[in-house]
């Protein structure tokens, strides 16, 4: 068992998700966040940090002691470059690199499906390590990511493993999501695999739940250790009678990363005006 994790964006949607999920008798998660954390609950074994991932010194004394990262922090949503840029690329630098000076063996990073979003469904089921094919500067931030990670392993021997996350929230809210949706108890027991594993080196995994209507690979996740224990389709009724289906030529049905593959989401031209 891991004794000390950090865990950086910890008051998000995923590190709230996470943090009742990885909590264990013998381990101290360390919550680290810019935004306010909720106090510790009575008997909860946590440590609340305030800062940003983009600050060094902070992020250095956060690792001190710590067995493993997860890194969860940044913008989770599309952003103008400049901010992408400074809290997803540079962010995640820092982060990578206060634990190696810290000597932390083991970070796992919340990379996104969004690195692979203009991938084509018709292309069939999406593969371990597939090519990047970004679909907003967000996704570039997510291949950014993974570049970084496989930099770390490869040359200072750490294990890094980036989690191309599908849709992780307490319940699918659209109908792409009942094929990438990542349930928040199998989204706990994939980062108890990743933490777990003996030696995995680097490694990019799906991170999605055994749902019916996967179109991802969990083979590599898999090999992890990770099972899945969960699938939206009992709540394929319910969402497809609230939200319907988009049109089968639509952005939102023809690609991975849906929607954020339409003109809604092309922050270049929305930067420049033109
Ligand atoms: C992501 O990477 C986002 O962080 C999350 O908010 C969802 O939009 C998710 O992808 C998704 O594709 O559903």
């Amino acid at each position: 068992m891991t004794a000390r994790i950090l865990i950086t964006g910890a008051a998000g949607i995923v590190g709230t998700l996470m943090r009742t999920r990885l909590a264990a008798p013998d381990r101290t998660l360390r919550l680290l966040d810019i935004a306010p954390l909720p106090p510790a609950a009575e008997g909860e074994q946590v440590e609340l940090v305030t800062a940003s991932v983009t600050d060094a010194a902070a992020m250095a004394a956060a690792c001190e002691g710590v067995d493993a990262v997860i890194h969860l922090g940044g913008h989770s949503l599309e952003r103008p470059w400049a901010d992408i840029l400074d809290v997803n690329i540079n962010g995640t630098h820092v982060v990578l690199e206060a634990a190696r000076q810290a000597g932390v063996k083991r970070v796992v990073l919340a990379s996104s499906n969004h690195a692979v979003g203009y991938y084509e469904r018709s292309s069939g089921e999406a593969g371990d390590y597939l090519f990047p094919q970004p679909d907003t500067y967000y996704g570039v931030s997510k291949v950014a990511l993974e570049a970084l990670g496989s930099l770390y392993a490869s040359r200072y021997g750490m294990d890094v493993i980036a989690i191309r996350i599908g849709s992780c929230f307490e319940k699918p809210r659209d109908s792409r999501m009942l094929s990438t949706w990542l349930s928040p108890d199998d989204g706990a027991r994939l980062f108890e695999a990743c933490l777990s594993a003996p030696s995995p080196g680097f490694r990019v995994v799906w991170g999605v739940s055994d749902n019916k209507r996967r179109w991802f690979s969990l083979a590599e996740a898999e090999a992890l250790g990770y099972k899945s224990e969960d699938d939206s389709e009992v709540y394929a009724a319910e969402v497809l009678e609230a939200s319907g289906e988009p049109p089968a030529d639509s952005p939102a049905r023809v690609y991975l990363g849906g929607v954020w593959c339409s003109s809604e989401f092309d922050t270049a031209v929305k930067e420049a005006g033109r």
